[in-house]
């Protein structure tokens, strides 16, 4: 049996959409957690000295988005044709951008210019975002793409509650379409369990 082990730091981040994943394939992984103490040596040792990083039967493997699409190819969540999967892609990469921009503010250290961050990203990158998402999942039948169950919709509702405490407000707040698809995902058997078990944490 294939062998996974993810490791990433003690928060949801970008790890919870690989959990996320492999939870919804019913793989069994470990599901280690970095503290800083620890990172610091490894840092040099990592493929691009940055975590998450999947270990499949004992080979490296890193970069959040490529190991996603890997495992969505095995469930059948990148699409049917190759132009589907650039699409679905493309809404994941959106996702990532959305995150690392909620993620600049939340880790600022200065108090100052964390809330001069804070209200910038919430007045104009988390709307604009948003509603892209909304229209994507008002047409395309509750999901982001095709009518059907994708890795973006996964990506999507693992980001999303830690996105939401980040910003302090609900995100699906009045997106009735990213509301219910957060509800689909969260019901999907493999996602279930894993909401359930995992550490509860804000980010
Ligand atoms: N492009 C990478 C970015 C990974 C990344 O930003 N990792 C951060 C945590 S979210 C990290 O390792 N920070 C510690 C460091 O850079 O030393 C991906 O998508 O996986």
């Amino acid at each position: 049996m294939t062998k996974y082990k993810l490791r990433y730091f003690d928060v949801m981040g970008l790890g919870e959409p690989i959990r996320f994943l492999l939870s919804y394939g019913g793989l069994e992984f470990e599901d280690i957690r970095v503290d800083r103490g620890a990172w610091t040596k490894m840092k040099p040792t990592m493929p691009f000295g940055q975590l998450p990083i999947l270990e499949i039967d004992g080979k490296v493997y890193s970069q959040t988005l490529p190991i996603c699409r890997y495992l969505a190819k095995q469930y059948d969540l990148s699409g049917k044709t190759d132009l589907d999967a650039l699409e679905i892609d493309a809404v994941a990469n959106a996702l990532h951008d959305l995150r690392k921009q909620i993620a600049l503010f939340y880790r600022e250290t200065d108090e100052v210019l964390k809330a001069k961050k804070k209200k910038e990203v919430l007045s104009t990158v988390v709307p604009f975002y948003l509603e892209k998402l909304e229209e994507l999942a008002s047409k395309n039948g509750g999901y982001l793409h095709g009518g059907e169950l994708s890795y973006a919709d996964l990506f999507f509702v693992a980001i999303a509650d830690s996105l939401s405490n980040a910003c302090e407000l609900d995100i699906t707040r009045g997106k009735p379409n990213l509301k219910s698809l957060r509800e689909k995902v969260l019901a999907l058997p493999g996602i279930k369990t894993w909401v359930e078990k995992r550490p509860k944490l804000d980010f």
